[in-house]
């Protein structure tokens, strides 16, 4: 058999990235491995979401006998449950729950990190068969190790992260996830059960064609925001374009595609939602994580959204992300970030 040891497995990668710094202690893999383990389990249960009506409908009795969750509690509780029994996180903040949750044990209590997760975003897909995600975030916590955490180490910067990452349930599912040093992909090939590094040192292209964003708000959103993506659909040849519009309306799905392929994701703050919609913890800071250490940006219209000092855990947050020559035209009608 031929056996292509140049794949490496999600595992393999991390142990290999953990030779560059000999004082590590491995916290980190053993949390990124957590969160494989969990996305796959998640994974299982997305796959067979179609079959919700033969098998029962969440809140239902199943065929046997035991309760059919939702898929985004199913996702969030997979998620708390790893890193709960894992030896790497001291607590955890997820859009599923109203508040942070301390795992108050002599390991977690000595643990280094916290994670932020959306365990299942654009979970409104699920029926149709569109593409959903997980989207994680690390933090080193700034409470004192060997108590419990508190909720300062969940209202940090987005700066502050160690680590972000997604997971796309699609028509492959990957994992993509950036430290400080790059960002890699990772697919999941089935008949291993294992993540294998699929998109080594992902990079977003300086600009591209596609930009993203709900049209049928368009008359919501604030004038300079209307202005760009007039000048978006009058792109010609002779000035970048022509550009094409993509919006899945599943985040994960729409971030990953342009961060591949060059492009912009735009979900400003409207007139319904004069904050915005998308939660900057738990959405806006990976992604904006990930997208700059790739090579793009991340602001909120105003501000980089790293530098944004969170005060609530549902905070929510005006969001344009992607390529740097795309984003800096954005910023031409919205002022310089
Ligand atoms: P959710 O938290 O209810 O899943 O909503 C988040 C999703 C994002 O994935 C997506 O970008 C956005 O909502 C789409 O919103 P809209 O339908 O308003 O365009």
């Amino acid at each position: 058999m031929n056996i292509n040891r140049n794949v490496l497995t999600l595992d393999e990668f991390t142990i290999q990235q953990l030779r560059n710094f000999p004082n590590a202690t491995g916290e980190l893999s053993s949390l990124l491995r957590d969160i494989g383990l969990a996305s796959k389990r998640v994974n299982v249960e997305v796959n067979k979401a179609g079959l919700v009506d033969i098998l029962g409908d969440a809140g239902s009795i199943n065929v046997q006998g035991e309760d059919v969750k939702k898929l985004d509690i199913f996702a969030n509780n997979q998620f708390m449950g790893v890193l709960k029994h894992g030896i790497s996180c001291a607590g955890v903040g997820s859009e599923e729950m109203d508040d942070f949750v301390v795992f108050d044990d002599e390991v977690s209590n000595n643990s280094k990190y916290v994670v932020m997760f959306d365990p299942l975003d654009g979970s409104g897909n699920i029926d149709v068969n569109v593409s959903i995600g997980t989207i994680f975030s690390v933090y080193r916590r700034v409470s004192e190790r060997g108590k419990p955490c508190t909720k300062e180490d969940f209202l940090q910067a987005g700066n502050r992260q160690v680590a972000a990452g997604y997971v796309i349930y699609g028509s492959s599912t990957m994992l993509v996830y950036a430290t400080r040093r790059g960002v890699n992909g990772f697919t999941l090939d089935p008949s291993i059960g294992e993540f294998c590094l699929s998109h080594p040192n992902i990079k977003c292209p300086e600009v591209g064609r596609i930009y993203s964003v709900n049209h049928g708000n368009f008359f919501q959103y604030d004038e300079p925001v209307r202005q760009y993506i007039d000048t978006c659909q009058r792109k010609t040849k002779d000035t970048g374009g022509p550009y094409t519009q993509r919006y899945i309306g599943s985040m994960v799905a729409d971030v990953h595609r342009n961060l591949i392929k060059g492009g912009i994701f735009m979900y400003p703050n409207t007139i319904d939602k004069p904050k915005g919609k998308l939660r900057l913890l738990y959405e806006c800071n990976p992604f904006a994580f990930i997208v700059e250490v790739a090579g793009g940006k991340a602001t909120n219209g105003k501000q980089r959204i790293l530098d944004v000092q969170p005060t609530e855990l549902h905070q929510r947050s005006a969001f344009f992300v992607g390529s740097r020559l795309m984003m800096e035209e954005l910023e031409s009608y919205t002022g310089k970030v």
